[in-house]
């Protein structure tokens, strides 16, 4: 397939120390992943579906100890412990290899490795990286296929060029105490071992795309960023695209994907995905930040998914896609989870395999759920009825607006507007959220998760706020900077904000306030959207003094999450830019004066 020496060479050492029957290359071929499809068929690991409900899609589930990423298994390996930083786990890089080695060695003995050479973003276009992963799962490989572009003109592209991202992963023996994550950024290697999870193990997504990609985009002068990528075409028909980021299962697809409400559809708004967790960020020669969305689908949450909440994500799924930990209904042999409809099958099996009896189902206890609550989809972006006509544009989309956002009950108003990219970027620094599913660990619990990358960030975190910081000084026309909290709570723990569809009205105000358009009141956290600014035309239950509320800015849960924030930067440690320390300072002063 390739004869540069670097990856051969490359793959002959893994290939000694995995010790696989056999190699084989995937070309991208619809003819190859089909025989792999029917071969994973025929050893249990996939389940083929309804094919006339649900063409060419499947069924896998993972282990049960295999459901999440793992944070704590998740390693950043440079030479220098104080590189990777507090937030990330550190090992010496001579330490992992060895570890690694061990459990490597032998692993792949009587199975296949499979080598995929894959491109994030479009083959040959500015944004391009190249990887290459090395898997004993026709799984992950069938995943790639989907998440990413695979195939022979990879390699050409590559040349007889080393750069590109060394991907290792074995199954082993899915041994949770043997379970590895680790990247070093310094060999452009990641090392996967003992999951079969798809954020552990699909290593073009959080991996590379994020934790290898950060690294290079501080080197090289861009951004990698835990980022979704939409436009919002208006009826004169010019699109204007926002970026945003939000921790783990707080809703990204969903936004993603917004329908907008009939107010705004009815006058011929429309709103387009480009991409639904990451960005990647570069200036444009306008001046402008541009984005890319460098995967080639969706590896969304499946819970929760349905006819409202997320239409185009569950028209998304009815072919091409692969289930992962869901109900398997058996009454149609197609697929189930909690929140698809009112109407659990009778006849299923959950989604560690055993028969599910529905009947017992309690909301409040997950172990009742017939799906995990981290179950999944993985989709082809092409199958998305609103998918951007920009999505294979190679210069990618000019951003408009920039929005960070978390779960907070009570703190963080419906939305706000950062005074400058520096306070911007503080304001990422101290986005905060309740803890979900996605990872493993406890869910519920609120954890700060600054640009929504604390656990994606390939380096020391201080860094990280410090080369935000400097792109801001290199972007003459950066985009406005956002916070928006769509989980508000009132006094019986209940959401006021209705959330979906709805968030299209504060992102019209969003980029009202980036034309220029709208006024906004200062508070000491930043601009505050006049509540009448705010379109409310046919919501139910939501009046002025409704939005009031929602704008309302708690000058004492303010000043306490300030102490939590000095907490947090003590943690995060020395490489924390002096210019946050000095946000974080006028932010109090203000909150203090406004008492
Ligand atoms: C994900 C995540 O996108 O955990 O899977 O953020
Ligand atoms: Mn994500």
């Amino acid at each position: 397939m390739t004869k540069n020496k670097f990856v051969i060479n490359w793959i002959d050492d893994m290939a000694k120390m995995t010790q696989p029957d056999k190699i084989v290359w995937i070309d991208g071929s619809e003819e190859q992943a089909e025989a792999l499809r029917a071969e994973a068929c025929s050893t249990g690991e996939m389940i083929k579906l309804n094919q006339e409900l649900l063409p060419n899609c499947y069924l896998h589930r993972t282990a049960v100890n295999d459901v999440a990423r793992v944070e704590g298994r998740t390693f950043i390996c440079t030479s220098k412990k104080e590189d990777a930083g507090n937030i990330n786990n550190w090992m010496a890089p001579s330490e992992c290899y060895a570890k690694l080695t061990k459990l490597y060695t032998g692993s792949m003995k009587g199975r296949t490795m499979y080598v995929i050479p894959y491109s994030m973003s479009i083959v040959g276009s500015p944004f391009a990286k190249y990887g290459i992963e090395l898997t004993d799962s026709i799984y992950v490989v069938l995943n790639m296929l989907i998440m990413t572009r695979v195939g022979t003109d990879v390699l050409e592209a590559l040349g007889e060029s080393g750069d590109f991202i060394k991907g290792l992963h074995a199954r082993a023996d899915i041994d949770e105490e043997n379970r590895y994550i680790c990247h070093f950024p310094e060999d452009n290697t990641i090392w996967s071992v003992n999951s079969g999870y798809g954020g552990n193990v699909l290593l073009g997504k959080k991996c590379f795309a994020l934790r290898i990609a950060s690294y290079l985009g501080r080197k090289e002068g861009w951004m990698a960023e835990h980022m979704l990528i939409l436009g919002i075409e208006y009826p004169d028909g010019e699109t204007k695209y926002v970026c945003a980021a939000f921790p783990s299962a707080c809703g990204k697809t969903n936004l993603a994907m917004l329908i907008p409400p009939e107010l705004y559809s009815k006058k011929g708004y429309k709103v387009w995905c480009v991409g639904d967790d990451i960005a990647w960020l570069r200036v444009g020669e306008d001046g402008r930040l541009w984005a890319v969305n460098p995967e080639n689908g969706f590896f969304g949450v499946a819970p929760g998914t349905n006819e409202n909440s997320n239409p185009n994500a569950l028209h998304t799924t009815m072919k091409d896609t692969i289930f992962t930990n869901v109900v398997h209904n058996l009454e149609n042999n197609t697929v189930w989870w909690e929140g698809l409809d009112k109407n659990p099958p009778h006849n299923a099996i959950d989604w560690k395999g055993n028969v599910w009896d529905c009947t017992k189902y309690d909301k409040k206890d997950k172990s009742t759920c017939g799906a995990h609550p981290n179950s999944r989809f993985t989709a082809k972006a092409t199958n998305c009825p609103c998918l951007s006509k920009e999505f294979n544009n190679p210069a990618g989309v000019p951003i408009s607006a920039i929005v960070f956002g978390g779960r907070r009950a009570k703190t963080a108003p419906l939305v706000y507007q950062s005074t400058s990219w520096q306070n911007g970027a503080f304001v990422g620094s101290i986005m905060a959220s309740e803890t979900t599913a996605a990872a493993a660990g406890a869910v519920g619990v609120v954890r700060r998760d600054p640009m929504a990358m604390r656990p994606f960030v390939g380096y020391d975190m201080g860094d990280y706020w410090a080369h935000w910081l400097k792109m801001g000084t290199v972007i003459p026309n950066a985009p406005k900077i956002f916070h928006v909290n769509w989980f508000r709570t009132d006094d019986n723990g209940n959401f006021i904000w209705p959330g979906f569809g709805d968030n299209m009205r504060v992102l019209m105000w969003i980029l009202a306030r980036c034309e220029g358009k709208v006024n906004a009141n200062i508070t000491p956290i930043g601009y505050v959207p006049n509540a009448e600014d705010i379109n409310i035309e046919g919501l139910d239950g939501i009046t002025l003094d409704t939005m009031k509320e929602l704008l309302t800015v708690d000058v004492d849960s303010w000043l306490e999450d300030v102490q939590n924030i000095k907490e947090f930067y003590a943690q995060v440690g020395d490489r924390v830019p002096q210019t946050m320390y000095d946000e974080l300072a006028a932010l109090e002063a203000r909150l203090n004066a406004a008492k």
